[in-house]
């Protein structure tokens, strides 16, 4: 993927050119991952743009903020307008939303609390995260990178910082040549990808990790299971070994950037019959039509950018 770009970024209250959209080398955050951030899209529907779960992803914006005592100096209606001013100045029929709440300049050294709160919101066009993995399914490997534990960091919160440990796992799976990594917990028990949340189907029940697992609790992940309990399916929370990853008879990914993406290999064992599986496919092409507001009993989800 190039670098992405848009012609407008909302920077503390105000739209400002692509080009003059910058910060500061002695930035806080950029020294010491203090920001917090989102990423949310926006689809094209038959009434225009509209932003998928919106409220959701900004609740979790301003959770995450408070656990780093991040005071953000707008309000969560602010927040929500200015996402989707960033969708209108930019003309953007479908889009990724970015904001991102950072300490900027101010002291040096780790004490964030005197460090200035700073908010951005970016938006740029962003196809399959997976590329063409989204139809013919990922080859991933289980990391030797581990998720921190629940006491090391919060990692149901969004934070910048935490996205070094990702970027670890990412860099071993490219560097071993598949799409994605996905990280054991603390315990040994399957985590997440890097970037995404997991799912197994066996016997036509779907299980994913609970949220003590480490995991970043997905808003794509909590779509997908009230989407698939809605078509009738089991879906459960439990402890995932990798064994149980290994024997599954479908695996899927879950993300804002990722959506559902099929795996079809994991360290080398294939997956079921080694092609995106049924389920996969039907929960896959449901979550389509909800996101494109083709489904009416989730029109709730949507924020019409108009
Ligand atoms: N786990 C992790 C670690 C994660 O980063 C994401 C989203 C998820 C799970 C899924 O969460 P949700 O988007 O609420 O369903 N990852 C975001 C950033 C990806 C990136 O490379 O940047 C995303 O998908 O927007």
């Amino acid at each position: 993927m190039g670098a992405p770009r848009s012609k407008w970024i909302w920077m503390d209250g105000e739209l400002v050119s692509w080009e003059n959209a910058k910060v500061h080398v002695m930035t806080h955050a950029l020294h010491y991952g203090s920001a917090v951030f989102e990423g949310i899209r926006c689809y094209k529907t038959d009434e225009g743009a509209a932003i998928f779960r919106l409220k959701e992803h900004i609740d979790r914006l301003f959770f995450s903020a408070s656990i780093y005592r991040m005071k953000i100096p707008f309000t969560k209606e602010e927040i929500m307008r200015a996402c989707i001013e960033v969708v209108k100045a930019n003309e953007f029929e479908e889009c990724y939303i970015r904001p991102l709440v950072y300490r900027g300049y101010g002291e040096m050294g780790v004490n964030p609390l005197n460090v200035p709160v700073k908010v951005a919101i970016m938006a740029w066009e962003w196809g399959a995260y997976l590329g063409k993995a989204q139809e013919v399914g990922a080859r991933v490997i289980i990391s030797t990178w581990v998720r921190p534990a629940p006491n090391m960091l919060p990692m149901m919160a969004k934070v910048s910082g935490h996205y070094t440990n990702s970027q670890l796992a990412k860099i071993e799976a490219v560097e071993k040549g598949a799409d994605e990594a996905i990280l054991l917990d603390h315990r040994g028990y399957i985590s997440e990808g890097s970037g995404e949340n997991i799912f197994i189907v066996k016997d036509e029940v779907i299980y994913t990790p609970p949220t003590y697992a480490s995991i970043l609790v997905g808003i794509t992940r909590d779509s997908v299971m009230r989407i698939a309990r809605d078509l009738g399916y089991t879906v459960m929370e439990k402890d995932i070994t990798r064994t149980e990853l290994y024997n599954a008879d479908e695996a899927f990914f879950t993300g804002t950037a990722a959506e559902v993406t099929p795996i079809v290999e994991v360290d080398g064992i294939k997956i079921g019959d080694g092609m995106p599986g049924p389920i996969t496919r039907k929960l896959q092409k449901a979550f389509w039509e909800v996101v494109h507001g083709k489904n009416k009993k989730y029109i709730g989800w949507l924020t019409f950018v108009r």
